[in-house]
């Protein structure tokens, strides 16, 4: 209820900002034009493992990041605080530690030193971007976003500091122009991204680690030649609607171990921190490029995707992720 209210506030803010402000974007198909072309380079979240408690709800998982923009000592620097929609711009951004200093070393995790990823607060923009870090710790990376209105940014790092654990901080993003905040799209099993279809199994459960299996085909047939993608033959992401808690999915298995196949399935374990609404991001390649396909889940026992989705649903809105 609270979170309902606070979003309800932030949401008229923004529309009195950039309702009354700016008139670019107008006349955008905020769908259409969310039609990005595929991105080269985006991957999940890797984080220290949540081990499955096996069914005990415990306070040792802390499922959810990016609420925070200082965190174990760590603070988000976000140079870049706003930006116009429609308008490719620079995001600059460094890491302090505490006592103020821009951190330059740290450990990679899927190859990258950080992950970045960028989200409308309607969950329907998404990016997974690998920005470049300048020698003093500055980060980089241009970003387009063609819609308007709030977004959050999230780094996903280890200090290579001994002892530092993974981390996920986040920052507000403001996008101007002309705000049109789309509902969440309908829970659904299926996504279709690109000739691709995506269906979703499993179940994501409040406080405990539960099992996701994604698979892949197309024009009806299962892929079987998934291609890895920065150690994984899926990235997942997942974001809670309303506060955009930022959860840590692990791929099961991976490429070269002798048991995990590149596709039709990929597995992960993901926990949900409460019941709600989830907005799933799964990055996959295959012919050398990287897609991006998305589900909305519910969690909770009150709400299961299974029950309330007919078979044959489609998202409502497949927006820069659908088809
Ligand atoms: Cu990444």
């Amino acid at each position: 209820m609270n979170s309902g209210l606070k979003v309800s506030a932030f949401a008229a803010a923004l529309a009195a900002t950039f309702g009354a402000a700016y008139g670019i974007g107008e006349g955008l198909d905020p769908v259409a034009a969310e039609r990005a072309p595929a991105h080269d380079e985006r991957h999940a979240s890797p984080s220290p493992e949540v081990k499955d408690s096996g069914g005990h709800a415990g306070h040792d998982s802390t499922p959810a990041g990016g609420l925070q923009i200082s965190e174990g000592g760590y603070t988000l620097d976000l140079r870049t605080q706003r930006i116009t929609a429609g308008h490719r711009a620079d995001l600059r951004f460094t890491v302090r530690d505490d006592s103020g200093r821009a951190v330059t070393e740290y450990r990679r995790e899927h190859d990258k030193e950080l992950h970045l990823t960028v989200a409308s607060r309607d969950l329907l923009t998404y990016r997974h971007l690998h920005p470049t870090r300048a020698a003093d710790g500055t980060w980089s990376i241009p970003v387009d976003l063609p819609r308007a209105g709030g977004y959050r940014v999230f780094a996903d790092f280890t200090p290579a500091e001994k002892g530092a654990e993974n981390l996920t901080l986040g920052a507000d993003l403001a996008v101007s122009g002309s705000y049109r905040p789309q509902e969440l799209p309908r829970a659904a099993r299926t996504a279709r991204v690109d000739g691709y279809e995506v269906e979703l199994t499993g179940a994501l459960r409040p406080g405990r680690s539960s099992e996701l299996r994604l698979s892949v085909s197309r024009d009806g047939k299962p892929v079987t030649d998934l291609q890895p993608y920065l150690g994984a033959y899926g990235h997942l992401v997942a974001l809670r609607s309303g506060d955009l808690a930022h959860l840590h999915v692990h791929p099961q298995g991976e490429p070269g171990d002798g048991r995990t196949r590149p596709g039709p399935e990929i597995s992960f374990a993901a926990t949900a921190p409460s019941g709600g609404s989830y907005r799933l991001f799964l990055d996959f390649k295959h012919d050398g490029v990287v897609r991006t396909a998305a589900f909305t889940v519910r969690a909770g026992a009150a709400a299961r995707t299974d029950a309330e989705t007919p078979a044959d649903s489609t998202p409502r809105h497949s927006g820069d992720h659908g088809h």
